[in-house]
């Protein structure tokens, strides 16, 4: 079984040197893609003769992990371990990620901090935020998972074949479960024990919860487009009618027209038109691309 361990990589010339070296030390096929970093995170890696993809620009942790499926398809793995350069992961939980992979119990096995002793060493802040994140990521299909954005991840070929992620940001985690729980694929975590010392994080998390609620939107969108404008466009429609039929109303009895309630009223039927147009031109669109395939 060839296994090939991915890392995504911004500018940790700082780590990534010992991590490669651990990862060969086990016989690990080592793949990095070096997104743009301003460091020399590409030049190492290439030294240690790990395989590198290198990105002339910085386009996103989303876009890192896209390239490393690519790689590892277009090389023929049978699994891509995707693991931080940044020190945080442990290389010993590597194998606990592997086994139910190689024993087919899964198709995609996520390293979570929130399952075991885990838990208990990461930041409180950080903990509310990815619980936050999870919450919101969970909101539009049962998910059923503790930690939706871990970078710790385990995939088979047929995960590595039939997911194809699009996002280039932070949101491509949330991305590609929602589309393994679509194709009925096995996604199971096991507990994993993450370092916070030192700079361990690269974004703020407030960008990072931002780009994951914009994604799960999107792709609730596009799963749902009916519900997801149809409804708020028949809500604005009800209430704009509401305050046309009161704007009526007031002018028939005082000839005058009240501009707010007019206000209102035209305001809340063009957006409920506009709401409504944009979900059946969404579905109409979403149902000819799926014919198409
Ligand atoms: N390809 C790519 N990788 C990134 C980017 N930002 C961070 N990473 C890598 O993704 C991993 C996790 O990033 P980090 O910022 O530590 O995330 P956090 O620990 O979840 O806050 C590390 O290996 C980073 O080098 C990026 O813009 N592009
Ligand atoms: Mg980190």
């Amino acid at each position: 079984m060839k296994i090939a361990i991915g890392l995504p990589a911004y500018n940790e010339e700082k780590n990534i040197g010992k991590i490669i070296s651990e990862l060969q030390e086990l016989d690990y096929s080592v793949i990095v893609c070096n997104d743009g970093s301003s460091d020399q995170t590409g030049k190492i890696a290439e030294k240690m003769g790990a395989i590198v993809i290198n990105h002339h620009k910085n386009m996103g942790y989303g876009a890192g992990i896209k390239s490393l499926f690519e790689k590892a398809k277009e090389m023929n793995y049978d699994i891509l371990i995707t693991f931080d350069a940044d020190g945080q992961h442990n290389i010993s939980d590597i194998k606990d990620i592997l086994k139910p992979l190689i024993t087919n119990n899964a198709d995609i096995v996520i390293g979570s901090r929130f399952l075991g002793e885990g838990e208990d060493k990461i930041p409180k802040y950080r903990k509310f935020g990815i619980k936050a994140i999870t919450k919101i990521s969970s909101l539009s299909q049962d998910l059923n998972i503790k930690d939706t954005q871990s970078g710790f991840r385990g995939y088979n070929k047929k995960a590595l074949d039939e997911i194809n992620p699009t996002e280039n940001g932070m949101g491509i985690s949330t991305e590609i479960l929602m589309k393994a729980s679509k194709k009925g694929l096995k996604t199971i975590e096991i507990p994993i024990i993450i370092n916070y010392d030192g700079n361990t994080s690269t974004h703020n998390p407030a960008s990072h919860g931002i780009s994951v609620v914009l994604s799960t939107m999107k792709f609730t969108a596009l799963d749902h487009p009916l519900k997801f404008y149809g409804i708020p466009g028949l809500v604005f429609l009800i209430i704009g009618l509401f305050f046309i039929v009161w704007t009526l109303h007031e002018f028939s009895i005082h000839r005058t027209i009240i501009t707010n309630i007019a206000l209102i009223a035209a305001g809340s039927t063009i957006l409920g038109t506009i709401f409504l147009l944009t979900s059946i031109i969404l579905y109409s669109m979403v149902s000819l691309i799926r014919e198409q395939k």
